[in-house]
């Protein structure tokens, strides 16, 4: 056994997205093409050679295989150890975290997120650098340069690990350390926030409930809410990860987490209620009889992060992602810290997190974070909360219902549009964009436009800057309409309507969210002639 290098043939496809490559499994199981891919990798991060790689997955069909490629390839170049999750299993933020803690010099997250698994699901890869980040753009672009023109790779061959067993193992000169997926996450979360007071609330008698959608996080759930704080054992529910999710899809949202949020609104419904999604980075809030829509999440958890211990000192600033309602800024505002807007994608907030610039971040992708790791983080972000109210002594609804009365409230949908041609979604884009100049001034409803452009964005750390990241329609401060491509999907095209607006008025904080944008909706409609032009009488998805 030894190593050596393979001749291979080049596949042109292998383009990351929003959040690494994406791709059905079956085309990631054609021959040499994951480990086409990783060479690629290799090729273009030459300060991996030497040095130590984090590696995991969300436990999803193909990552035990994945897991066992990716060691021999790493093997094949030059990497000194590879430290994995047990069982293949890492929570993208807890991989992150890791890379970090351990001072890797990068880490591979077998993971496509929320999208579906099994043998007809998805799968992908995460490529994330030394600072625990995913790769910036210019570098998955150099990736997929190389991905083109590769014609061989390096492997050991004939290894095998029992990534089963913890501890160290080795194959030619490279050591496997096997590590528990759990350890070194939890003890952060347990710096980060007071444990005894979150006890202390259980203890009181409040309840939880925390669906993992047997995803990866049942092991991280298991160990931190049942374990470490005491909730009763039926707090968590889908617990085990599964290869296929069991079936499902494990986007915490309205629509795919239905049980819980049909729990969380019925006669029986605990205190609160929380979801996470496929690999462990997204998170949907839920109290008693109230949802908290991504955006409000960010800015309620802004305004309240100093009563937390992780965060004593205050934040620094805030960003989020440019479709990401308008609600965070209201807070950097008040507080006079800076707020940043950044394109989809959460690699786009490690330079500011990088910097100092920004102590929390979030998207409306049911994505919140923080300085504490590089990438979004579901258990964070319902430990955050669970510390508020255990700080607070106020429920959900009541922290909701405050903050929308001091701030104002961000009403706020997206709908998706899936699997559309290429072509059609570009001409629903085209069309947008060349409405563009004559858009400002003009007057619809009550609201005139007074900004109509498509969103790019310069790194105020390296410079670099994202160029078309999505179109739009800004109504001064009362509303914004926005389109944009998604970059995570497998199957043809996504197109994303954003649609947010704002009120002020006493009256006008409780109603209810599509009734409060069905005016916009149509405003859109008008404007961008979805309908019309897809064909499509309705969004796939409204979340
Ligand atoms: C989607 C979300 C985006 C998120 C990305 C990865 O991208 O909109 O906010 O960062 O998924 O999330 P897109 O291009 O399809 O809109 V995840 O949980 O993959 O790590
Ligand atoms: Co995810």
């Amino acid at each position: 056994m030894a190593v050596r290098e393979i001749a291979t043939k080049a596949y042109l496809d292998q383009k990351s997205g929003t959040a690494g490559l994406r791709k059905k499994v079956a085309v990631f199981q054609q021959p040499h093409y994951l480990e086409n891919f990783l060479q690629s990798v290799f090729d273009c991060a030459p300060e991996l050679k030497g040095q130590t790689l984090v590696l995991g997955g969300d436990g999803r069909h193909h990552n035990r295989a994945a897991i066992q490629t990716a060691i021999a390839i790493a093997a094949g170049n030059g990497i000194q150890r590879v430290i994995v999750g047990q069982g293949g299993l890492l929570s993208t933020p807890a991989a992150s975290h890791l890379i970090r803690l351990r001072k890797a010099a990068g880490g591979l997250i077998l993971t496509a997120s929320h999208n579906p698994a099994g043998p007809d699901g998805d799968f992908g890869i995460k490529f994330n650098i030394g600072n625990g980040g995913q790769a910036s753009e210019s570098l998955t672009d150099r990736i997929y340069e190389q991905s083109k023109v590769l014609s061989r790779y390096r492997i050991f061959e004939g290894s095998y690990v029992d990534i089963d067993r913890r501890g160290l193992q080795t194959i030619g000169d490279m050591e496997i350390e096997i590590v528990d997926c759990v350890d070194d996450y939890a003890a952060l979360m347990q710096e980060m926030f007071d444990f005894d007071r979150i006890r202390e609330w259980l203890r009181k008698g409040h309840s939880i409930r925390f669906d993992a959608m047997h995803a990866v996080t049942g092991p991280y759930a298991q160990r931190i809410f049942v374990e470490m704080l005491g909730a009763p054992l039926n707090s968590i529910v889908n617990a085990s990860p599964l290869e296929d999710f069991g079936g499902g899809h494990p986007d915490p949202n309205l629509i795919y987490a239905k049980p819980l949020v049909d729990l969380l609104f019925g006669d029986r419904a605990p205190d609160f209620g929380a979801a996470s999604d496929g690999d462990g980075d997204r998170n949907m809030i839920l109290g008693r009889g109230i949802f908290i829509s991504p955006g409000d999440s960010l800015a309620m958890l802004a305004a309240h992060l100093n009563k937390l211990p992780g965060y004593k000192d205050g934040i620094a600033g805030i960003a989020r992602s440019m479709p990401t309602c308008r609600a965070a800024d209201k807070v950097a505002k008040a507080m006079a810290v800076p707020m940043y807007e950044t394109p989809t994608g959460w690699k786009f907030f490690c330079n500011l997190l990088e910097t100092g610039r920004i102590t929390i971040c979030g998207e409306e992708s049911f994505g919140t974070g923080s300085s504490h790791v590089r990438e979004k983080d579901g258990l964070w972000a319902v430990l955050a909360w669970l510390n508020v109210l255990a700080v607070t002594g106020l429920s959900v609804k009541e922290i909701a219902e405050a903050h929308w009365k001091h701030y104002g409230r961000h009403y706020y949908a997206r709908h998706d549009y899936d699997e559309l041609s290429a072509a059609t979604a570009t001409q629903v884009m085209q069309h947008l964009a060349g409405l563009g100049t004559e858009l400002p001034g003009q007057k619809f409803g009550d609201w005139t436009v007074t900004q109509a452009d498509e969103f790019s964005y310069q790194d105020p750390l390296d410079g670099s800057i994202a160029a078309n990241q999505g179109l739009r329609i800004v109504f001064g401060d009362d509303a914004r309409i926005i389109l944009r491509l998604s970059g995570t999907g497998t199957k043809g095209a996504t197109l994303r309507l954003y649609l947010e607006r704002y009120e002020q008025h006493e009256s006008s904080l409780a109603w209810k969210t599509n009734e409060a944008l069905a005016p916009l909706v149509n405003i859109a409609d008008k404007i961008i002639k979805l309908g019309e032009i897809t064909g499509r009488k309705a969004p796939s998805v409204i979340t």
